[in-house]
């Protein structure tokens, strides 16, 4: 691998107190070749994500959000800031994520909007993209995550601030994934199209996750295609050694 992959665990409407110690957990059980191999994060809901990045301090593992506001403050009741996020010590923030721009309607230039506030505060967007079963099942899915992508990375991205995670939507949370051959074809296209945004230098080394599904029975296949730098995980990240297990097959 040329680059280092991300595994972040998203761990979605999921987390109270007692559930800190999922995090302890993956701090004790990520030995240093672990850590030196894969970036580890953990993205918790927002109430827990201050009390959970200083429980892992010294660990190396970072922290995210799951979502940010546009808007650095003001009335804007419910939402979070990217100063926010950084203030409670996150790394990363998920944009756009399909749960996002299904349920509450998020299109693609509000995606980019938050995903310029976030690198605005030196946070990394994983901006996420990904097709419906529909839009597959029409042989549309590499022109509809190309639009994507065209419409919510964020100007001003460098490899170094920016990750994609490819979720297809009929993926989520299903059980269902998409054969390594349809992830290998997708991740090039997302490489070339972020290539003709960014630049190809800067596109060569921006991380780009697989997400939907990821368990460690399938980890292994789906982390040694090309063009896959990690995953987003969210139902296997609420078990420490389901998520540490998936971490290791990116090793
Ligand atoms: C996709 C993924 C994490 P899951 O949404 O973002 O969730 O692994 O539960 O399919």
């Amino acid at each position: 691998r040329t680059i280092k992959p991300l595994v972040a665990g998203n761990w979605k409407m999921n987390g109270l107190k007692a559930d800190l110690a999922i995090a302890t957990a993956v701090a004790k059980g990520a030995d240093a070749p672990l850590r030196q191999a894969v970036d580890l994060a953990i993205c918790p809901p927002a109430t827990l994500l201050f009390t959970l990045t200083a429980s892992l301090i010294g660990s190396r593992i970072a922290t995210g959000g799951q979502d940010c506001s546009a808007y650095a403050s003001g009335a804007y009741t419910g939402e979070v800031s990217a100063p926010m996020l950084v203030d409670a010590g996150a790394t990363y923030v998920i944009v756009g994520h399909s749960e996002r721009r299904t349920l509450h309607g998020e299109s693609n230039a509000q995606v980019k909007a938050k995903a310029e506030a976030a690198l605005a505060e030196g946070l990394t967007p994983i901006v996420c993209v990904g097709e419906t079963k529909d839009e597959r099942e029409a042989g549309k899915a590499l022109a509809v995550v190309k639009k994507q992508l065209r419409g919510s990375v964020p100007d001003g991205a460098t490899a170094a601030s920016l990750v994609v995670a490819y979720e297809p939507v009929w993926a989520i949370g299903t059980g269902l994934t998409p054969t390594a051959a349809d992830v290998a074809e997708m991740h090039e296209a997302i490489r070339a199209e972020l290539g003709r945004i960014l630049g190809k230098a800067t596109a060569a080394g921006v991380r780009l996750l697989y997400g939907g599904s990821v368990k460690p029975g399938n980890a292994a296949e789906l982390m040694n295609v090309a063009n896959v730098d990690g995953a987003l995980v969210g139902g296997a990240s609420l078990k420490a050694e389901d998520f540490l297990a998936i971490a290791r097959a990116c090793a």
